[in-house]
């Protein structure tokens, strides 16, 4: 029997980013000790991309040794961002150009010592500690498994297969990223190589289901990624016991991940964020959160509503590690022409609460902007 800890998606990055990813692969390595894990379970896209696996390799193997030294296995399988050419975010046209026509670094070649780096193509198998590691490093296709001579699994042994892909059985979604594919693997794969837990990696929001005798469980990303709803949830990596069957799996939470919160807030004709629900949100954010907040509504001046968002943005920008404020405003201008548009804006300004009253005037500001929402879009349909 044996104890893992098992992440993906780690994605670490030179730049601004860098500090933070190494402190989530700290909080994990911390976790590790804590649990007196055997193994460490790497299933892919452990670094963001081939110039970051390039940069922060041998960083990233000085702070795991002492987790080695201490007992605990690391076996770490590439992903798809491994080998990528550049950054996700820098434009997909010249990486799809470049994932379909250049090279891609051969990342056996490469010593991740005291890693167990399982690059080898199509797979490998590792056996340490009773556990049988079937490690399948990231690939465009995995249609020919059938054809592969996989050893039979050894009576009495656990079976754990490291893939970084997409299965449709436990993610019926898009693939989380919008500019490359992973590999698709398919269910029966877990039951023709015996498998008890699938390691699997690619998909950032956590899910798990059994495949025939095998867990199979996408831990989810322990870092947030990038600003993106599906970055979405609490942060965490899988505590698997093998003793069980199926295997028992627990989620650790981390602290230093943050989370990605989204939040959307109507924004007055004056272009005066809401102070209530501001505050509200304000009592969520922990350090190490991106924050994107959406403004939306009619406003009598942009230039204002574009103040009132940078203001905003200053304001919470020390309160996360990254803030973005977005405007999506119309100018009331543009439907108070419409006479049916011109007769609501009378009647709500008849019934304007004092200016105390922030209760009522929240409510009344909602109602205008609801009324005129709901006119613009009347008007769109006769247009
Ligand atoms: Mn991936």
């Amino acid at each position: 029997m044996a104890k893992i800890i098992h992440t993906a998606d780690l994605h670490l990055a030179t730049g601004d980013d860098k500090d933070y990813g190494l402190s989530v692969l700290d909080e994990i390595i911390g976790l590790c000790g804590a649990e007196r894990a055997d193994a460490l379970v790497i299933s892919g896209d452990l670094f963001d991309s081939f110039a970051d696996f390039s940069a922060l390799r041998r960083e990233v193997c000085a702070r795991l040794e002492p987790l080695v030294k201490a007992g605990c296995e690391v076996v770490y399988i590439p992903g798809n961002h491994e080998s990528l050419g550049d950054r996700p975010d820098q434009g997909g046209i010249a990486r799809n150009r470049c994932r379909e026509h250049c090279d891609r670094p051969d990342l056996s070649k490469y010593d991740l010592k005291p890693l167990r780096f399982q690059a080898e193509l199509p797979f490998s198998l590792l056996e340490l500690k009773g556990v049988e590691f079937l490690c399948v490093p990231h690939a465009a296709s995995y249609d020919n498994y059938r054809d592969w001579a996989v050893p039979a699994k050894k009576a009495g042994a656990v079976r754990v297969a490291l893939a970084h892909a997409l299965n449709s059985t436990i993610f019926t979604g898009p693939d989380p990223e919008d500019q490359s594919r992973a590999g698709i693997i398919d269910d029966n794969f877990f039951t023709r190589f015996a498998v008890d837990y699938a390691a699997l990696g690619h998909v950032h929001a956590g899910r798990q289901q059994l495949l025939g005798g095998a867990l199979a469980c996408y831990p989810g990303s322990p870092r947030v990624w990038r600003a993106h709803s599906r970055e979405a949830g609490q942060k965490t990596v899988r505590l698997v016991d093998t003793a069980g069957s199926p295997v028992n799996i627990r989620r650790l939470e981390l602290k230093s991940a943050g989370q990605y919160r989204e939040y959307a807030l109507p924004l007055g004709p004056d272009s005066l964020v809401p102070e209530r629900p501001v505050s509200k949100l304000i009592l969520e954010l922990e350090k190490p959160d991106l924050v994107t907040v959406r403004l939306s509504g009619f406003v009598d001046d942009e230039k204002a509503a574009r103040a009132a968002a940078d203001a905003l943005r200053e304001r919470l920008a020390p309160m996360v590690r990254r803030a973005a404020v977005e405007l999506d405003t119309r100018v009331a201008a543009e439907i108070s022409a419409n006479s049916l548009a011109k007769a609501f804006l009378e009647g709500m300004e008849a019934a304007r609460p004092s200016d105390g009253d922030e209760a009522a005037m929240s409510k009344w500001l909602l109602a205008r902007q609801y009324g005129l929402e709901e006119l613009a879009g009347r008007l769109g349909e006769g247009a």
